[in-house]
């Protein structure tokens, strides 16, 4: 046997089950581990995993020391805002205060001051600003994602930020999913006439697609922002015209934002934190993947977080995400969320580890491509500075990541420690 590349080596490799289907309830529960392990790859792809004692013969032209370090598949953000301009942390101390975050929407903050910046950004500004955090991303082991809109609310505006996001996919080697949310808040000038303003952006829709500017298509569906039949006209018309479903649901309020998700057959349906008994029954029915988004309730200071256990003794197939935007979840971090979805949401480490993998990627439509390391797939891996899955998500708030592979190609490497200026820290 002759591989290009062969990873040796290996403390604990993490091999999530693959499957055309998201993984549900109890399946989420099993997670292969082959311990001492090792990981073939030719013309960037997987082609060999195994014990290491078996690799011990192979040839390659080029052998990687994993020192007995836990080998992941790379792992997959399934929601974030990465494009926008300026930032709100003038609003921190409104959110201190107790000022909720629909109420800051309200009187014209939030949403809507971001979207005064990124009116003002250049395209060229919005992709610099977006390559910092998305770079960042990357270093925390993440190799697929998916990017949003929404920061436009108007035609020219949200083609910008998909054209940014096309420009992402064209310059970095890596997996992006993009996704229209030009119904993430209704425009001052729409207030009552929130109707009008989503005709607007559905007659966008054909030229999104002509432009293969996004898959997805998504919206706010909460109190004060667009209510369910708004939601369901427009996301029905996304699905007519062959683009793939994500819904903000059940944020702050049980709309039945769930229910819809199920009902329109969604890829996903995202946050869920108000989701009805009812709602989480219809997903649990359903190949719709529920993303949860505990960075968001924590950084919203929130006590109740999202019923992931429910949702998952009932079968419902469960994936976790950044949310990474500027307000309501500033982190790029989804090593962090994986901490939070154990402590907060009560995950067992291999739920967690399934869903920042093969069920975020089902999220984003990407089940057949990423999220696992199974024969054939692209070589996208992590190797990790820990020696089991556990220790990842119960180490809380810094970087894990040793290197990050993409296709076999190294996307980074952090640097070797001994680095601190020791003669100059006087
Ligand atoms: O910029 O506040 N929830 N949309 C819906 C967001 C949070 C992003 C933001
Ligand atoms: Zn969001």
């Amino acid at each position: 046997m002759k591989y290009d590349l062969l990873v040796h080596n290996i403390g604990q490799l993490i091999l999530p089950k693959s499957s055309s289907q998201p993984l549900k309830g109890q399946e989420m529960k099993q997670l292969d581990i082959i311990e001492n392990a090792a990981l073939g790859i030719t013309d960037g792809k997987v082609t060999w995993v195994g014990p290491d004692e078996e690799a011990a013969s192979f040839g390659s032209s080029e052998r990687i020391d994993a020192n007995g370090k836990v080998v992941s598949p790379g792992l997959v953000d399934p929601h974030t805002h990465l494009v926008f301009g300026g930032s709100r942390e003038h609003e921190h101390s409104l959110k201190q205060a107790g000022v909720p975050y629909l109420e800051i929407l309200a009187q014209g903050g939030g949403i809507l001051s971001t979207v005064t910046s990124t009116k003002k950004a250049s395209e060229e500004e919005l992709f610099d600003k977006a390559s910092f955090h998305l770079e960042r991303m990357i270093s925390h082991g993440v190799t697929t994602l998916e990017v949003k809109s929404g920061y436009g609310l108007d035609a020219e505006t949200e083609l910008k930020q998909l054209r940014v996001v096309k420009k992402l996919k064209e310059k970095y080697p890596i997996s992006i999913v993009s996704t229209f949310l030009g119904a993430h808040a209704v425009p001052p000038a729409y207030k009552g006439k929130e109707n009008e303003f989503l005709k607007e952006m559905t007659e966008l829709l054909d030229e999104i697609r002509d432009a293969e500017l996004a898959e997805f298509v998504d919206i706010f569906c909460e109190t004060g922002v667009f209510t369910i039949d708004q939601s369901r006209q427009f996301l029905q018309d996304a699905k007519d015209k062959g683009f793939g479903l994500k819904i903000h649901a059940d944020e702050i309020d049980p709309l039945g934002g769930a229910e819809l998700a199920a009902s329109l057959n969604a890829a996903s349906a995202d946050h869920l934190v108000a989701a009805s008994d009812e709602g989480i029954e219809q997903l649990s029915r359903s190949d719709t993947v529920a993303v949860l988004l505990p960075g968001t309730t924590f950084y919203l200071g929130k006590d109740h977080y999202a019923r992931a256990r429910k949702m998952i003794d009932e079968g419902t197939a469960v994936a976790l995400a950044t949310d990474f935007n500027p307000g309501s979840c500033v982190t790029e971090n989804l090593q962090m969320i994986m901490s939070l979805a154990a402590l907060k949401l009560k995950m067992s480490a291999e739920e967690i580890w399934n869903a920042v993998t093969v069920n975020a990627a089902h999220a984003i439509g990407k089940g057949m491509d990423a999220g696992t390391l199974e024969i054939g797939k692209a070589a996208n891996f992590v190797v990790w500075d820990a020696t089991n899955y556990k220790y990842i998500p119960y180490h809380f708030g810094v970087n894990h990541a040793h290197s990050v592979y993409h296709s076999g190609n190294k996307l980074w490497e952090r640097k070797p420690y001994g680095e601190i200026q020791l003669s100059s820290a006087r």
